[in-house]
């Protein structure tokens, strides 16, 4: 009598590290791949979608993505972003739009899939239009304590003034995860638009990269400390009274050069039309055509 080991392998469990380490780095010649921390920059033909997707699916992960409009933004940009993220943002995971605006009467009724929800929260309409954009910081916050934290494990936080064209998908999922600006990606660091006032808290001589503040995301402990970090300084500078360059942005390119993001999404991720595509084999969210003089009476 003889027995037989039993050689059936046990289920593979893919961690989300994992995930990243299959990631094929020499799928994109012409640019740059990784950061020197190893973090990778995701560009189209590095990854398998429905690797991303399955292990996500199995690890339910889900994610709140939030937006504000505001004032005029509103009725300018909120249904084509809402109806193209439905089309496009991490489809086959569980989302809820968490939608910020002085208006919500106003925010139109959109046809959502299974698991995926709209939320509306009331926010108070600042005068000034540099005090809207910064005071995002601040209700992002409130809400990943108030309630996100207890529902999702991933954030995304988007601008209004932008349409989902292709797939932004499960592999933007990340620890921290930063947008290249699509008009400096290419350029020599001294041209990046830190701030460059000593006297405000965003003021960098150096830094790695220069992010967009159109789109930054990650865990929810995370995006809670982005967003708390940006905030910090923002009202130390109004102390102070200095404002940065770029507003929030200027504080979100200083807190990813103290706290390296995790992940970093190529420009594909939030691309405008005007530019040159050289590098660009898929657009996956497009800025929107802007009417300044109509969005900008002040
Ligand atoms: C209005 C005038 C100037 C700047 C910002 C606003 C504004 C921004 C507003 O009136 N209402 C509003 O909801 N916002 C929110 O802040 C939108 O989500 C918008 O996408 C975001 C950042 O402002 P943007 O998109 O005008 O900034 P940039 O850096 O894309 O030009
Ligand atoms: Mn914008």
């Amino acid at each position: 009598m003889f027995f037989h080991s039993v050689t059936a392998e046990a289920p593979k469990v893919i961690t989300m590290t994992d995930l990243d380490d299959m990631l094929n780095y020499e799928a994109r010649p012409a640019v740059q791949t990784k950061t020197d921390w190893k973090a990778p920059i995701m560009w189209e033909g590095m990854w398998e979608p429905v690797i991303y997707d399955r292990a996500h699916t199995e690890n339910q992960s889900s994610v709140a993505l939030t937006v504000f409009a505001v004032g005029r933004y509103l009725e300018a940009y909120l249904e084509n972003f809402l109806v193209s993220a439905e089309e496009h943002f991490m489809i086959g995971l569980p989302v809820t739009f968490y939608v910020f605006t002085d208006q919500i009467d106003k925010v139109p009724m959109i046809n959502l899939g299974p698991q995926r929800n709209i939320r509306t929260i009331q926010v108070e309409r600042h005068s000034r239009w540099q005090d809207i954009s910064m005071m995002r910081m601040k209700v992002i916050s409130k809400v990943i304590v108030s309630e996100i934290q207890y529902l999702f494990p991933y954030v995304f936080c988007f601008d209004v003034d932008q349409i989902f064209t292709g797939r932004f998908g499960s592999e933007a999922l990340g620890e921290s995860v930063a947008l290249l600006h699509a008009h400096y990606y290419k350029l020599p660091k001294d041209r990046f638009t830190y701030d460059r006032n000593p006297k405000s808290k965003a003021y960098m001589e150096a830094g790695d990269y220069y992010y967009h503040a159109a789109i930054f995301g990650g865990t929810w402990e995370n995006v809670k400390m982005i967003a708390d970090g940006c905030l910090e300084s923002i009202m130390e500078d109004k102390k102070n009274n200095v404002e940065a360059l770029w507003h929030d942005e200027s504080h979100l390119n200083k807190y990813f050069w103290l706290h390296k993001p995790s992940k970093l999404l190529s420009p594909e991720y939030c691309w405008d039309m005007q530019l040159n595509r050289k590098d660009i084999v898929v657009t996956r969210l497009i800025w929107a055509p802007k009417d300044y003089d109509k969005l900008r009476p002040q």
